[in-house]
């Protein structure tokens, strides 16, 4: 499936707060709207389908954790899905509760990658991900995913669009495409630097 490096295994699935591993390795959570292709890219990562994927938003229903083995290892977290307008309010709300409490309280929380449409760009629930995650100060990479979606000579012009509309990030934003391979080596890349960059005893 794929030229990466790294490797990975599930080693933890959680419904709810109280069902949170105690973490010992640096997490590199990655967030998004339902269906915007977070499991997708997490198996392009990983180089193997490990994390189901569907073409039916709201398919991650736990938070995932993979071990991953890197130059640095650490966890790669998988969230739910948020904004899955078919959901009841009630399990809506849930599912929000557990995002936040995920985010405002892991101690090992070291980055969160944030998927975002290449198409559409952050919209309303995007934004409050993001102000979920300037109160609680971790830091931020913005993935735009599907950039295959978008022919390629129109690619440039999205992206210095979308880049008018973003907080401030721990690097660079990148598209990424699974179906085309756009953009993964340099997205692992950023991440290894990014966990080589990060306090020994973490
Ligand atoms: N064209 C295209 N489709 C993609 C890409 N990445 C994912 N998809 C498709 O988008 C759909 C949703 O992908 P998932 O990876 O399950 O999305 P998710 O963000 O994990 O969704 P939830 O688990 O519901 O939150 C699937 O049909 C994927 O095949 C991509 O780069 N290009
Ligand atoms: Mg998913």
């Amino acid at each position: 499936m794929a030229e990466t490096t790294w490797s990975g295994t599930l080693v933890a699935t959680s419904y709810n707060m109280s069902q949170l591993p105690e973490g010992r390795l640096p997490e590199i959570a990655f967030a998004g709207r339902s269906n915007v292709g977070k499991s997708s890219l997490i198996n392009a990562l990983l180089g193997r389908r490990i994390a189901k994927v569907s073409r039916e938003p709201g398919k991650t229903r736990s938070i995932n954790f993979y071990e991953v083995r890197a130059k640095r290892p650490f966890h790669l977290v998988d969230l739910p899905g948020f904004g899955f307008a078919k959901r009841g309010k009630a399990e809506r709300s849930q599912w929000s509760h557990l995002i936040e409490g995920y985010i405002t309280t892991r101690p090992f929380l070291v980055l969160v990658v944030h998927l975002v449409d290449f198409r559409h760009g952050m919209l309303e629930n995007d934004r409050q991900l993001e102000r979920w995650l300037a109160a609680s100060d971790v830091p931020v990479l913005i993935a735009f995913t599907k950039a295959d979606k978008i022919p390629v000579t129109k690619r440039s012009s999205y992206y210095r669009k979308h880049l008018e509309n973003i907080p401030p990030t721990a690097g660079a934003p990148i598209y990424v495409s699974t179906e085309k391979r756009i953009g993964i080596q340099e997205l692992q890349k950023a991440l290894d630097e990014f966990l080589a960059g990060l306090d020994e005893d973490l």
